[in-house]
């Protein structure tokens, strides 16, 4: 009798544990879908959830010209950060500005940076720039190339692009640190890209170790939008811009998510080469992209088309449609994990096998959790049917 109970006990008990042990090992899995890799995720079934809005963009931009010319060290600059810094904070991020001293400018960076709750794996950066030119030195008219530059396109573009993006990135529940980056110093006289240079010449190795990409937009409100393919660049985040693009109905001879053609918005067969901002990250090793319209209004030897760095960089040259497609692109981009662990499967073509290196590492360690929880639900699974086959046979 005594024994009976017994052998009953023990089946029952090792029963429960099994169950708990299924339990944790599907909820262990659960979670990990969350953050699963960018070519696990559907990426279509968020096509239509997508939340960023073109004509909020295109409000800042009009905001941000109407201030004046945003050159290093103004009041306008001075203004915009502070404008800036009050909205980014409200909205959850820590807002912190860094100095430097270049040449004769006094350069003021500015960090948004969102944290997740619980555990952060590394950083994501997206940055603009957001001073404006001081010199239309491309325009036709003579008289005109003393004079500051609107920089509806060059600089207010990437920036409005940034900071629409920013009321969606703390409800997207992304498991890794969004730095919005407003680099200044990117475009005066001769001098370019300073703020990033000084960003970049002070990162940490640790910084550096933990950065999954630099993502630059620049000059991507274009009304007739073609984005390049910029050299340098990352391969893998061109090739998963492309793929972004082709969801949303931006290449040409391709069908979207919805069935529709494609319009020809991702050119990356066009290859330029552009010493923009992206240079400095992707230098130190962290994949670096460009988002970016080199063909702004017509065709110019020499330059980035006719608009570019004249007086006839004005609102009425960008469209909301434009700012919307790429807020998209970068906003699906978040949300399917396609600007960071890089390296989780090796894709041929990256600029930098060290940090390549690095990649894969991280990439196996995502994989192999993914599998790793698999395995388990599936080992647990079949000692429980054996438990359960035995504690049936027993009398
Ligand atoms: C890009 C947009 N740049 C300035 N506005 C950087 C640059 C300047 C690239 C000159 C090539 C030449
Ligand atoms: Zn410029």
């Amino acid at each position: 009798m005594e024994q009976g109970i017994a052998t009953q006990k023990a089946p029952r008990s090792a029963l429960y544990a099994c169950i708990t042990m299924m339990l944790v090992a599907t909820m262990a899995q659960g979670s990990l879908t969350t953050d699963a890799p960018y070519h696990q995720v559907d990426r279509c079934a968020l096509v239509d959830d997508l939340q960023f809005d073109g004509q909020a963009a295109n409000a800042s931009v009009q905001w941000q010209v109407d201030l004046g010319p945003r050159l290093p060290g103004s009041n306008v600059s001075e203004s915009f950060r502070q404008t800036i810094t009050d909205q980014l904070t409200t909205l959850g991020y820590e807002v912190t500005q860094q100095e430097h001293q270049r040449y004769d400018m006094n350069l003021t960076n500015v960090f948004a940076t969102w944290t997740p709750n619980g555990t952060s794996t590394g950083t994501l950066v997206l940055s603009a720039h957001y001073d404006s030119r001081n010199i239309a030195d491309q325009d036709d008219n003579e008289n005109n190339r003393t004079l500051p530059v609107p920089g509806a396109n060059d600089a207010a573009s990437g920036v409005a692009v940034l900071l629409e993006l920013a009321n969606h990135i703390p409800t997207m529940g992304l498991d890794h640190e969004v730095v919005l980056f407003f680099n200044d110093a990117e475009d005066q006289d001769q001098q370019y890209t300073l703020g990033a240079e000084a960003w970049a010449e002070n990162l940490t190795q640790s910084e550096i170790a933990s950065t999954h990409a630099f993502v630059l937009l620049d000059m991507v409100g274009d009304a007739d939008l073609q984005l390049h393919n910029v050299l340098p660049g990352n391969e893998t985040l061109k090739s998963r811009v492309v793929e972004l693009g082709t969801d949303l109905g931006l290449v040409n001879g391709t069908v979207d998510c919805r069935g529709g053609a494609g319009l020809d918005v991702v050119q990356y067969d066009t290859l330029v080469g552009v010493l923009d901002d992206h240079v400095h990250a992707d230098a130190l090793g962290i994949p670096s992209i460009d988002i970016m319209d080199t063909s702004y209004g017509e065709p110019k030897p020499y330059t980035f088309g006719s608009y570019w760095h004249t007086m006839e960089d004005t609102p009425d040259k960008v469209s909301a449609e434009s700012l919307g497609a790429v807020g998209r692109l970068v906003e699906l981009g978040l949300r399917t994990q396609a600007f960071v662990n890089l390296g989780e499967e090796i894709e041929s073509g990256d600029d930098h096998p060290s940090h390549a290196d690095a990649d894969v590492e991280d990439g196996v360690s995502t994989g192999s959790k993914t599998l790793a929880s698999l395995a388990a639900v599936g080992l647990f699974s079949i000692i429980g049917f054996i438990l359960l086959v035995e504690w049936k046979r027993k009398p």
